[in-house]
């Protein structure tokens, strides 16, 4: 499952990298699903943009209530200045979130087996739980930015960090907006903190450290079937997607089951998944 030096790599730089964690065919089903999702989808009863730098009102809604749901989000740019789709509706999810985990069938076969629960406890999670799921599209051409963040801004747990893991579906490389990591930066402090005020969110500075600059940040270019372990505190970004190819990926964050969930968090009554359960 995990080699002792991917364990010591993971302690010690904050990530893992494992290629070819999960079959083909596992994701070839799980992006037929995701695209049927898509086409499932009528944007009239309700949809948001979006944006890890912006939330307009309206998507802050969609967003907030999407924790027990399966929803999807537009790109940013898919829009004209009209404000009708510009590239067809396949092309213009940003992503899907965030309890395909525990409402969908196909995506809780790919995220609740025996192969999540191992590798999650060889990284130290003794009851791993699943609590946020998202499909994201990277799409060609308009792909956005996700800023540099570390995943214990939105997901607070104490005293284990979440984990997330964060599978790629397609090759992920520089052009198509690969992610990119700071090894060793999860030894350093959470710099903001997401918190839930009622039906608004706020984004809270904690610590002035700066994000990695161009000298301290590594790509990880992977192919289709790999997984990426993050540590929760572990600054990672994934640059805009100007190719002519998408970078679909899925991603699960998990807690362990021993930790306080905070009420702080976005996410209020999280669907919990059991790997291996
Ligand atoms: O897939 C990406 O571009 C970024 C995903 C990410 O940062 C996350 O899931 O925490």
């Amino acid at each position: 499952m995990l080699t002792e030096t991917q364990r010591v790599e993971f302690e010690t730089r904050g990530y893992a990298v494992l290629p070819g964690f999960k079959p083909a065919a596992e994701i070839a089903a799980l992006r037929e699903r995701a695209l049927a999702l898509v086409d499932d989808f009528d944007p009239a009863k309700g949809a948001g943009i979006f944006s890890t730098t912006d939330l307009a009102p309206s998507a802050e809604r969609w967003f907030l209530e999407s924790g027990d749901k399966v929803r999807c989000f537009f790109e940013e740019e898919a829009f004209d200045a009209e404000g009708a789709l510009a590239v067809p509706k396949r092309l213009a999810i940003n992503k899907i979130g965030h309890a395909l985990h525990a409402l969908d069938p196909v995506f809780a076969r790919f995220s609740l087996g025996a192969d999540i629960a191992a590798l999650a406890q060889a990284l130290g999670l003794e009851r791993p739980r699943v609590r946020q799921s998202m499909f994201i599209f990277k799409q060609p051409a308009i792909g956005g930015e996700v800023r540099w963040h570390q995943d214990a801004t939105y997901l607070m747990a104490e005293p284990h960090p979440v984990l997330g893991l964060w599978f790629a579906l397609e090759d992920a490389r520089i052009d198509n907006g690969c992610l990119w990591v700071q090894p060793g930066g999860h030894r350093g402090p959470l710099r903001e903190r997401f918190v839930r005020e009622g039906d608004r969110v706020r984004l809270e500075r904690l610590d002035d450290t700066p994000w990695p600059g161009p000298g301290d940040a590594v790509s990880l270019e992977v192919d289709a079937g790999t997984v990426v372990a993050f540590h929760g505190l572990l600054p990672h970004y994934s640059a805009p997607n100007r190719s002519a190819v998408s970078r679909h990926a899925y991603t699960l964050h998990l807690a362990d089951g021993r930790s306080v969930w905070s009420p702080l968090n976005w996410l209020r009554r999280p669907h919990d998944g059991v790997p291996g359960g």
